[in-house]
């Protein structure tokens, strides 16, 4: 399947939602009054999109009503948002010397393991080395779902006991996936909420050890989020950001929300590049973020 039909169908639900109501609006008052750009606004924010890119889209809007009469709301929503998620630089970092650390961090069932595992099966997939940590070593059964998926992907996993400092693991890991000239490792860690100041901790310590091995390491910060959460997804990003330096973003679940406008309102409040989009529960769901296939599939208007 072509990427930008897999965000499409993974976007269903937003852009199908948007659709509906953008056609509405526009069928109701053609010459779009200013009733009909107030209900405009109220449907994009309604989305997640955040107000500030909503209220760009609707200026955008009156001023093509009023300059030509002929308005496109869906081209100029797709416009809006490209230029809006085009800014930052999308692609996975890549050290200068392998491996490449990347350390997964979040609150609780966001969707860290399941994107631990899927982007280690992409970069496999991709010709490369990949090593797993299990570095989650407080969730009963956390250790043996990510060798259950380091099964499923057919990489090496390094794993210790439970009630084990995590710190200690990841270090550990980064020495094997050194010895073994791993192209990748990737840590998975425990869903810890942002408010808890010895949990926060513990995440900057497991870096700083890294860094200890690897001076440069990790080379990749990735916060994943919970899609369906919201606005809340915001809350969590901006602190996780302010204590760990988040480098890019995994927004998960995106199938399963009328809300994946989302995406939109953190990249423009956090200018942190989201990285990657989780659009479903299967190995090769997970995918690389490209702004103008999701703003296309966003705004697309056959979708209603
Ligand atoms: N539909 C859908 N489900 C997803 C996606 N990503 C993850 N999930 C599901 O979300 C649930 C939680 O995923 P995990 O990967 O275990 O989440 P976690 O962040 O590791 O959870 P904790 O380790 O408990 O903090 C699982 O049932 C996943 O299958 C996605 O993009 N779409
Ligand atoms: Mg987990």
């Amino acid at each position: 399947m072509n990427l930008f039909k897999k965000f499409r169908d993974g976007l269903k639900k937003t852009s199908t939602k948007l659709a509906t109501e953008i056609k509405r609006i526009v069928t109701r008052s053609p010459r779009l009054d200013a009733d009909a750009l107030d209900d405009l606004e109220a449907a994009l924010i309604a989305s997640d999109i955040g107000i500030g890119t909503a209220t760009d889209i609707v200026a955008r809007v009156k001023q093509a009503a009023q300059e030509t009469g002929q308005v496109d709301v869906f081209a100029i929503a797709r416009t809006e948002i490209e230029r809006e998620l085009g800014l930052a630089a999308h692609t996975l970092a890549r050290a200068a010397k392998a491996p490449t650390v990347i350390l997964l961090a979040g609150v609780n069932g966001t969707g860290k393991t399941t994107s631990a595992a899927k982007l280690a099966y992409d970069l496999k997939a991709q010709g490369h080395t990949v090593l797993l940590a299990a570095c989650d070593t407080f969730r009963a059964a956390a250790i043996e779902q990510l060798k259950i998926w380091a099964d499923r992907v057919g990489c090496d996993i390094i794993a210790g006991q439970y009630g084990a400092d995590s710190a200690a693991i990841a270090f550990d890991a980064l020495e094997a996936a050194v010895k073994r000239n791993a192209d990748y490792l990737i840590i998975d860690t425990a869903g810890r909420l942002h408010t808890k100041a010895n949990l926060m901790e513990e995440m900057k310590k497991m870096r700083r050890v890294l860094q200890k091995r690897l001076p440069d390491a990790p080379h990749e910060v990735l916060l994943v989020l919970d899609g369906t959460t919201g606005t809340n997804a915001l809350v969590q990003a901006r602190e996780f950001h302010k204590t760990l330096g988040v480098t890019g973003l995994i927004v998960t679940k995106l199938d399963g929300t009328a809300k994946g406008g989302i995406v939109v309102a953190i990249a423009r409040e956090l200018k942190i590049p989201v990285k990657f989009i989780g659009l479903g529960e299967q190995m090769d769901d997970l995918q690389p973020f490209d702004p103008t296939n999701f703003a296309g599939a966003l705004f697309g208007d056959d979708a209603a």
